[in-house]
């Protein structure tokens, strides 16, 4: 039983002066091609199906190959998604599904999302493409992946045909989504594909990811120069566990490798002063005039957020993640920590001179159940509630922020978490590819309803 003083919130409320309320602000939920679309044998063979194929590489041995059957279901998906009322939808391009081995342009492929576009578009919801969500062609790593700079290359090819391809049905187009998880993730812990292994590996990946990006932000201001062209980043505030000078520096040593590493030479042209004290053989391989490239003009930035993290000084690395972490945790084991968003806002405002911030993506895995058709996740509710509110703390703060995107649309293949934990606001059944909103996603769509209510031409 709940106490006079712990009364449920079961819907999402934003203070009359909230800078979320005004017409210009993009609200949107967010999926990726692997983690939704399945439909696997229409298309190549990518890093994330190999990877899956591995022994104990997915916490519950699955796969995408049907995933949510977004591929079959796309056309009720976009229902449901203008349903939540939202501005904008975010989605990935599978690189796999639109080009062939030769390099050229796959006619079905693009057929696919043409259709998604159109739909879109008769539902006057934005879309924003991101052009790469980790799901690398396997072929391509078959040559070293984003080992090899060649990679960097071939990413520029793609995004040119696929933007000439699409013509102007896009609002917007993210190069990469969230480069740290590509060459951290994949190619230095490998906990996620192509599943390497080496502290030599993580910043050459790096290396060739942000060249990529660079590359393809050319063409995108060639062909494609009145949408929004941009890139989307993860962060995780770094905090130090105690005052100790040792504790505080080995924070300030993981904010350069995870954070700072990406944004710096993105906006500035170079890389943190970290550079210089790597050993040689973990050096990225820099050839003149790559760091011009990797800072071509950005017209937005994505971030990411979900939690903040906590180091200590280590004698053999420098710094150490603290692994018990502060209560309340997601089901991810993640704190909820959402003054690390305003926080995380305010520090890179002070630090760079950025673009346009668009929040890509923000959310919670919840252990949800499903009783008599609902899902009645009041916990990723309340993250949704303070993560908003700080936000709109950020804004009131002279931060520059543009939209919210949900993360996620529904609930989908979390990597190497296979189908286990769930972060959508819609509940997907696997067995039947049911969708059943959740209170979160019923308390999301009435908050945008109730502003649609006030600001009527709010989608232009
Ligand atoms: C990410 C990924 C998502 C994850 C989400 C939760 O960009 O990190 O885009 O694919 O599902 O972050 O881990």
């Amino acid at each position: 039983m709940l106490s006079e003083n712990q009364v449920e919130q079961t819907t999402l409320q934003l203070p009359a002066d909230s800078k979320l309320l005004v017409s210009d602000f993009t609200f949107g939920v967010a999926t990726a091609a692997f983690q939704i679309e399945g439909g696997a044998s229409t298309r190549l063979k990518s890093i994330w199906d190999t990877f899956c194929e591995k022994p104990n590489t997915i916490r519950d041995q699955s796969n995408g190959l049907i995933a949510c059957d977004h591929f079959h279901l796309w056309e009720q998906d976009i229902e449901l998604i203008a349903s939540l009322g939202v501005d904008a939808y975010r989605f990935s391009i599978s690189w796999p599904r639109v080009m062939d081995k030769e390099g050229k342009l796959v006619q079905e492929g693009i057929d696919f999302y043409l259709k998604i576009l159109t739909k879109l578009h008769s539902k006057n919801i934005k879309a924003f493409v991101t052009l790469y969500h980790w799901d690398l062609p396997q072929y391509i790593e078959d040559n070293g992946g984003w080992l090899n700079r060649q990679t960097a290359f071939l990413f520029r090819d793609y995004a040119d045909k696929v933007s000439k391809a699409l013509g102007d049905k896009v609002y917007s187009y993210a190069t990469l989504n969230e480069p740290f998880c590509s060459a951290y993730l994949g190619y230095e812990i490998g906990i996620h594909a192509p599943g390497l292994k080496s502290a030599k590996y993580g910043k050459k990946a790096a290396h060739h990811l942000l060249l990529a990006h660079g590359l393809a932000m050319q063409v995108l201001a060639k062909n494609s120069p009145n949408s929004l062209n941009g890139i989307v980043l993860n962060f995780s505030p770094c905090h130090s566990l105690s005052d100790k000078p040792e504790d505080v520096n080995a924070a300030k040593l993981a904010d350069q490798h995870f954070n700072q590493w990406y944004i710096r030479p993105i906006i500035e042209g170079q890389y943190p002063d970290l550079i210089n004290s790597l050993d040689y053989a973990h050096q990225p391989d820099i050839v003149d005039g790559d760091m011009a490239i990797i800072a071509s003009p950005i017209d937005y930035i994505g971030v990411n957020y979900y939690t903040r993290e906590i180091y200590q000084s280590d004698l053999e690395n420098g710094f150490q993640k603290v692994a018990n972490k502060p209560l309340p945790l997601t089901d991810m084991g993640w704190e909820i920590y959402p003054q690390g968003l305003t926080e995380l806002l305010l520090d890179l405002h002070l630090t760079y001179n950025l673009p346009p911030i668009f929040i890509t993506e923000n959310g919670a895995a919840m252990p949800d159940v499903i009783i008599d058709n609902e899902v009645n996740d009041q916990h990723r509710l309340d993250y949704y509630q303070t993560h908003l509110l700080a936000v709109d703390n950020a804004i009131k703060q002279g931060v520059d922020i543009r939209g919210y995107f949900a993360w996620s649309l529904m609930d989908n293949f979390e990597w190497a978490e296979g189908y286990v934990k769930r972060f959508g606001i819609v509940y997907v059944d696997y067995a039947t590819s049911k969708r059943t909103i959740k209170a979160s996603g019923k308390a999301y769509r009435d908050l945008l309803n109730s502003r649609l209510h006030r600001l009527p031409q709010a989608i232009a």
